[in-house]
C-alpha cells in the first residue's frame, strides 16, 4: 500500500501526478481555504505534507497527527512551521532554498525601482487621464544609478540584489547580516558591512531580506523609519511582520521617506488601511517569486523532498537534518 500524503493547497498538476507514483494523494485542486482544523482533520492518517507559506504547521497540529513525519514547504521560508516542535516528534521540514533565489532577487530590484522611479503612481495618472501636459518636475523619483543600496539580511537573495545592485547599477553596496560575510563573498557582492544604525541612516535605497523570527518581528518600526533620509526608499520582499506596517503608512504619509516597494504584509492577504491610501507605495500580491518556471522548480523541489523522505532517498534540502540522523 502507498504512503498516504496530503497536498495542502492547489500546485501544478503534473506535480501532483510524479506524487501520485509514490504516493495514495489527497488534494486541494480547488483550493478551498481550509481552517485549521479542518487541516488537522484532513491529515490524519497521512504520513507527508506539501504546503505553502500560508499553511501551519503547529503543536496542535502535531499533536493531532503523531503519524506525520515529513513537512514540505514549497517556499525557502518557513516561519509557517515550528520547526522546534517538528524535531522534538521527529518530523522532518524541508523548504526550497536556490531554485527561487534570481527570481526573488530580480523582483526585489524591481519593486525597489518602481518606487524610487514611482511607476505606479505614474501609470494610475495617465490611466486617470490626469496627463495633459509636460513638466519638469512631473513624478520626479530619485536615481537608482550610483546610489547607496542598503540590504538587511545578506543571505543568498540578498547577495543576488547586491550584485545586481554594484555591477549593474553602479551601487555602492552596503549591508547588515547576524553574521557577516566571508572577505571572498564581500568582494563578489562588492558589499560592505556596516551597523544596523549606519545601514538606517546611510541608504538611499533600503531592501529587506531577512527571514522572520521573534527577533526579526518589527525590524523596521518607527524608530527604525525615522532614522532613515527623507529621499530613501524602503522595500520589503521578505516577509509580513519584519516591517510595522502601521508605522511605514505613518512614516510615508507625512514622507519621513519617501516611497516603498511592499511585496509581504502583516496578516497579509489584508494589507494595512493606511498603505491603500497612498500614492508613493507600490503594493504587490507576495509575488517575488511568481516567474513559471521559478514556481514550478519550487514545487518540483518540493516533491523531490516528500518524495526522498518517505521513499528512503535524501532530501535534498532538510531545514532539521538533525532528525534524519535520528
Ligand atoms: C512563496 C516565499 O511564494 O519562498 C518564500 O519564502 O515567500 C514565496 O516564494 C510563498 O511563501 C508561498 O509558499
Amino acid at each position: 500500500m502507498k504512503p498516504k500524503v496530503l497536498v495542502a493547497r492547489a500546485v501544478f498538476p503534473e506535480v501532483v501526478e510524479r506524487l501520485r507514483q509514490f504516493f495514495e494523494v489527497d488534494d486541494n485542486p480547488q483550493d478551498l481555504a481550509w481552517s485549521q482544523a479542518d487541516l488537522i482533520q484532513r491529515l490524519q492518517g497521512k504520513v507527508g505534507a506539501f504546503t505553502t507559506g500560508s499553511v501551519r504547521i503547529d503543536v496542535a497540529l502535531l499533536t493531532a497527527n503523531p503519524q506525520l513525519r515529513v513537512v514540505c514547504n514549497m517556499a525557502v521560508g518557513y516561519n509557517n512551521f515550528d520547526v522546534p516542535a517538528c524535531t522534538a516528534r521527529g518530523v522532518l521540514c524541508t523548504n526550497t532554498p536556490d531554485v527561487l533565489t534570481e527570481t526573488t532577487a530580480d523582483f526585489g530590484f524591481v519593486l525597489m525601482m518602481a518606487a524610487a522611479r514611482r511607476i505606479t503612481e505614474g501609470e494610475h495618472y495617465l490611466r486617470r487621464g490626469d496627463w495633459k501636459k509636460w513638466s519638469y518636475n512631473q513624478l520626479t523619483g530619485s536615481d537608482i544609478h550610483g546610489a547607496t543600496l542598503g540590504i538587511l539580511g545578506m543571505g543568498r537573495i540578498g547577495q543576488g540584489i547586491a550584485k545586481r545592485g554594484a555591477h549593474g547599477f553602479g551601487m555602492k553596496v552596503i549591508y547588515h547580516n547576524r553574521s557577516r560575510l566571508t572577505d571572498d563573498k564581500e568582494a563578489e557582492c562588492r558589499a560592505a558591512y556596516v551597523s544596523k544604525k549606519e545601514l538606517l541612516q546611510q541608504a538611499d535605497h533600503l531592501v529587506l531580506v531577512l527571514p522572520y523570527s521573534a527577533e526579526s518581528h518589527h525590524a523596521i518600526g518607527a524608530a527604525e523609519l525615522a532614522q532613515m533620509k527623507p529621499t530613501a526608499t524602503l522595500t520589503n520582499i521578505a516577509r509580513g511582520g519584519i516591517v510595522d506596517d502601521a508605522a511605514l503608512a505613518h512614516a510615508l504619509a507625512t514622507r519621513q521617506i519617501s516611497a516603498a516597494g511592499i511585496d509581504v504584509f502583516e496578516g497579509e492577504p489584508s494589507v494595512h488601511p493606511g498603505l491603500l491610501k497612498l500614492s508613493n507605495v507600490v503594493l504587490t500580491p507576495h509575488i517575488a517569486s511568481a516567474t513559471i518556471a521559478t514556481r514550478l522548480a519550487m514545487a518540483n523541489l518540493a516533491a523531490d523532498n516528500l518524495i526522498a523522505a518517505l521513499t528512503g532517498g535524501v532530501p535534498p534540502s532538510p531545514i532539521n537534518p538533525e532528525v534524519l540522523a535520528r
